[in-house]
């Protein structure tokens, strides 16, 4: 045997147990109950619906996974030549055998696709608790997401703020090409279409208070994997407190920094693309910036929301995240300064 005929089955080996440790280590975060997309650990009465579905069918094909593999093993143990040149029975064609290999999966393919079909037109339906639902409207552009809640008169970016035990009615669409909206611990993913509304609906649930993430799980571009969002799961009470602070116009930039910062972007490019509710700033090019301060980060989560990283941001937006559509002449860093300084101060 050559050296290089016995290094190969090493290799193969090496190889597997590799394999194995990267899909084991992913396990672990699909067993973390508190991983942030984990999408078997569900938050709300629609991401229930399709984990029971989800978990009914993983049992059917263990069982069918079991089955077949132990009459396989069983047939080749059982049937094995024991000695060297011992004949073997042959046999073709088997009646029996192969009524039943036909009718049992059809038997199982039915048992999966009633639960399945049903929980697609649950779904699909108008949510079972009509009362008193929030009404969002989920809008996508590249590389972010507009938030707006027509009955509360809210409009936002990138962190999307729902009562927990209240049920969410979502009208999904996009600006410009194909995204899909997708909060995994919520349930599944909707397309984003240009020009159609797609809906879903979910109630968080009580114990799912807290912060969750999402992204766009449609391919739609160079910063594809850079448009995340977040959802923060509020009690009640802290939701109206939300929403009230969001209604509010922006507040009057005090004195110093802040102020100055507010005059230069009243005078800048930065107007023709932000809306600031109570100034002239009403572009709907970029995310509404009204109450950008309350957010935890910008740049649809890519970076926390610091003063730094907002001057960072405004200097360099091509520098942080390649190709999003925030392009404006250089802007100096004391300039950049102010404008952190103002945006920092619209809570
Ligand atoms: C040509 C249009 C355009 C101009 C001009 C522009 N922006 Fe933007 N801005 C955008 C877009 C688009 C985004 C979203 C980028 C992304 O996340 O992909 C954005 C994002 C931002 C964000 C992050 C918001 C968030 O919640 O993630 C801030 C802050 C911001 N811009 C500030 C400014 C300031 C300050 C100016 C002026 C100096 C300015 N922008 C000029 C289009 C523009
Ligand atoms: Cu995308």
């Amino acid at each position: 045997m050559t050296r290089a005929g016995s290094l190969r089955p090493r290799l193969i080996t090496l190889s597997c147990a590799i394999l194995f440790a990267i899909s084991a280590g992913g396990c672990t975060q699909l067993a973390n109950p508190s991983a942030p997309q984990s999408t078997v650990f569900p938050g709300s009465d629609w991401g229930r619906m399709i984990q029971d579905l989800y978990g009914l069918i993983f049992w059917m094909a263990v069982v069918v996974f079991v089955g077949v593999e132990g009459f396989l093993l069983y047939t080749v143990i059982r049937f094995r030549r024991r000695r060297e040149g011992e004949a073997v029975s042959q046999t073709h064609g088997n009646t029996l055998l192969e009524v039943a290999w036909t009718v049992v999966p059809s038997i199982v393919l039915l048992m999966i696709a009633v639960p399945t079909i049903s929980t697609i037109f649950i779904g699909d339906m108008p949510p079972p608790v009509t009362t008193n639902p929030v009404r969002v409207t989920v809008i996508g552009h590249q590389w972010w997401w507009e938030f707006r809640y027509p009955d509360l008169g809210v409009v936002t970016a990138n962190e999307l703020h729902l009562p927990a035990g209240r049920t969410a009615t979502i009208e999904v669409t996009s600006a410009d090409v194909i995204h899909s909206f997708w909060v995994p611990k919520m349930g599944g993913k909707v397309d984003a279409i240009p020009t159609r509304i797609n809906t879903m609906w979910f109630t968080p649930d009580a114990a799912a208070v807290g912060e969750h993430f999402g992204q766009c799980a449609e391919f739609c571009g160079l910063q594809h994997a850079n448009m995340r969002m977040r959802l923060f799961v509020d009690t009640a009470a802290n939701f109206d407190a939300w929403v009230q602070q969001q209604r509010a116009p922006a507040s009057a930039a005090a004195a110093g920094d802040a102020q100055q910062g507010a005059e230069l972007f009243q005078r800048s490019a930065c107007i023709t693309c932000h809306t600031i509710k109570g100034t002239n700033a009403q572009g709907t090019i970029g995310p509404d910036l009204t109450h950008v301060g309350s957010r935890t980060t910008i740049a649809a989560g890519m970076i926390d929301n610091t003063p730094e990283n907002l001057a960072h941001w405004i200097r360099d937006p091509q520098g942080v995240k390649v190709g999003n559509k925030m392009v404006l002449p250089q802007v100096s860093e004391s300039d950049a300064r102010l404008f952190a300084a103002y945006l920092q101060s619209l809570r």
